[in-house]
């Protein structure tokens, strides 16, 4: 299946507009306020923030692909807030490890800038390094340690990352959760999970989470002009940290288990936006 980003000579900013356009008229919305990407355990936000207007098959909207993990779907929903605000929410995240280049990794945060939203929620289910946290745990991102060795920006555009992800949106978060933690969020490309020895890079690095999200897109977030809110679901110690070894099950079950209560939590914070 071609895909319009995989064309060096396509401009991916034009396909997101069209991308956009395409949301708007399925949709019947034509301006939305909030964009979200639920990752692993946060899926059920989408159903307690608001009334689904409409669900898109993502495959059907210029640049977006199927995603190819279990548990993963490729569904963008409008969603109306009780505020008279609109979310689109995008089930669609395309990850680095697929291989697909960083265009399509970041095609969902610029096609909701160009539906309008102007706030990006951002959320992933990682690794942690601090033994305190339970699997289970919610950790609101602080900031990121970018290990992919790339970057969603192209050409010379010098784009600021001073306060990313928002210490107002921060505090915004705390005032429904006032025990929210925070931590500095590593991407690495994975697939594969750390070896021991890279979460104690991170560590002593001044990270506290890994993952294989969020970072870039945060990156094509703050391009595009957006305000960036991120959350992680601690689902398991990093490798090393625990005593056994991972496995992906292991991972979608403590994500299963929080699911409920993270996913209430992130739709009273996203009422208060
Ligand atoms: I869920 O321990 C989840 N995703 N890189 N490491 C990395 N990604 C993850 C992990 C983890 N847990």
């Amino acid at each position: 299946m071609s895909n319009p980003l995989d064309d060096s000579n396509s401009k991916p900013f034009e396909i997101a507009q069209q991308a956009a356009a395409l949301i708007a008229e399925k949709s019947g919305v034509a301006q939305h306020d909030i964009a979200l990407t639920l990752g692993s355990g946060w899926a059920k936000a989408a159903d307690l923030i608001g009334e689904t207007v409409s669900a898109i098959d993502a495959t059907e909207i210029p640049g977006f692909s199927a995603p190819v993990v279990e548990g993963h779907v490729a569904t963008i929903r409008s969603i109306a807030l009780s505020n008279g605000k609109h979310a689109l929410v995008l089930g669609a995240r395309t990850h680095f490890y697929e291989g697909h280049g960083v265009r399509r990794v970041v095609h969902g945060v610029r096609t909701a800038a160009a539906t309008g939203a102007k706030t990006m929620i951002l959320t992933n289910g990682a690794g942690g390094l601090k033994p305190s946290w339970q699997p289970g745990t919610p950790v609101l991102i602080s900031d990121h340690i970018n290990l992919t060795a790339t970057s969603p920006v192209e050409g010379a555009n010098f784009v600021d990352l001073t306060d990313l992800y928002s210490q107002r949106l921060r505090d915004l978060a705390r005032t429904v959760d006032a025990q929210l933690d925070e931590g500095v969020y590593a991407q690495f490309r994975g697939p594969h999970y750390e070896t021991p020895a890279e979460v104690q890079m991170v560590k002593h690095m001044g990270g506290h989470l890994v993952g294989m999200s969020t970072a870039l897109e945060a990156i094509a977030a703050r391009e595009a002009g957006m305000e960036v809110l991120g959350f992680s679901l601690m689902t398991n110690l990093a490798a090393g940290i625990q005593d056994h070894p991972l496995s992906h099950a292991e991972v979608l079950e403590a994500g299963r288990a929080a699911e409920s209560r993270i996913s209430a939590l992130l739709a009273q914070i996203v009422a208060k936006l």
